[in-house]
């Protein structure tokens, strides 16, 4: 009982609108399956590819979206399980998911079965689609800064959807955190609910690196700096406020920016400034065995797929505390 036709958002041409309309439902090839998207997430990266953004083209037309969380309903011939722990990311033919390939803001959507996560019957689709990129993403992230349980992480960019998840994940592994960001709501739910242990306003502050090196214990700045915003400014500050011997991870991608450091400094203080890109499958199944242990637990908000357009503009305000999740049936 698959339609032939579905509901999805597409984009026509780089620059949007996006339109909800609907569209053939695609058959999955040999090594493919057809999920029935249930629930996607919005991650600024489909903001990103709306707007062109970023110096590499997406297909025209587009349905965007890579957060999505569903049940398989068709499969190719080749389809079996696969375990693996390599670079994938980092594949020269990599296929981008919302990007280069249609992606999970519709109701049906083809992926590579050997790709496709496989999520735990015990866990609620809406509330583990942002960990499909935005929560495999930071903790990666954190994983690559080398920070260990007891030190403490600064997370800038910290009320968004990579950030909130980071603050979880961070906390999970036994890190403190400082969460960077801008606003009451914010600074309330890192507080609060998300256990952050110091929040400084990169809007109210008269000197973010002074404030970040002031919140941590010895006032030396945190061991490691995970950069989430989509801002290029704090990319060009973290370098002065990490620890001597710390690791600065950039996974933001703000549009045209460019990574600065004073030479001194970064030299003297022998740090690490390094880039992190999404996950493997390994960090995948990691990231959701966390959330099955139930260490996880960022605030999301659910609406129907047909009001994306909605989301992109509180998104481009930066005005989301957490993540909206689309629901593909309303
Ligand atoms: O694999 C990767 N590297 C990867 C994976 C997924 C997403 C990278 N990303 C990228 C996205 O493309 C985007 O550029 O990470 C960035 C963050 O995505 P998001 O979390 O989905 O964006 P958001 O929810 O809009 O949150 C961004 C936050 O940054 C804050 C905003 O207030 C917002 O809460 N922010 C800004 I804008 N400027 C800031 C500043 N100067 C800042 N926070 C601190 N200091
Ligand atoms: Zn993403």
């Amino acid at each position: 009982n698959i339609p032939e036709k579905q509901w999805a958002q597409v984009i026509e041409k780089t620059g949007g609108p996006v339109e909800y309309k609907e569209i053939p439902v695609a058959k999955p090839g040999p090594d493919e399956v057809l999920v029935n998207i249930k629930y996607s997430g919005v991650c600024h990266t489909d903001l990103h590819a709306v707007n062109g953004d970023w110096p590499l083209p997406t297909k025209l037309p587009l349905v965007g979206g890579h957060e999505g969380a569903g049940v398989v309903v068709a499969k190719g011939d080749l389809v079996q399980d696969i375990e693996m722990s390599a670079d994938e990311p980092l594949c020269p033919k990599a296929l981008l998911s919302g990007y280069t390939v249609d992606g999970s803001f519709q109701q049906y959507c083809i992926a590579k079965g050997a790709h496709v996560a496989r999520i735990d019957k015990s866990i609620p689709l809406d509330a583990i689609a942002p960990v499909l990129c935005a929560g495999i993403t930071v903790y990666k992230g954190l994983k690559e800064s080398g920070a260990r349980p007891g030190q403490t992480v600064a997370i800038v960019g910290a009320g968004g959807g990579l950030g909130s998840l980071a603050q979880q994940y961070a906390k999970a592994m036994g890190l403190r955190v400082i969460a960077v960001d801008s606003g009451e709501e914010k600074k309330k739910m890192s507080l609060e609910q998300l256990g952050a242990s110091a929040f400084v306003d990169f809007a109210t502050s008269s000197n973010v690196v002074k404030d970040v090196q002031a919140a941590t214990e010895d006032g030396l700045g945190p061991h490691a700096v995970i950069l989430v915003a989509v801002n290029e400014k704090p990319f060009q500050q973290a370098a002065e406020y990490v620890r001597p011997r710390g690791t600065v991870i950039c996974i933001g991608l703000p549009a045209g920016a460019y990574l600065r450091a004073p030479v001194f400094e970064s030299v003297i203080k022998m740090i690490v400034i390094r880039g992190s890109y999404v996950g493997n499958r390994k960090d995948t199944s990691e990231a959701l065995e966390f959330y099955r242990r139930g260490l996880i637990k960022a605030p999301f908000k659910v609406v129907g797929l047909s009001e994306l357009q909605m989301v992109y503009d509180k998104m481009a305000k930066g005005e989301i505390a957490g993540r909206y999740v689309l629901d593909t049936s309303k």
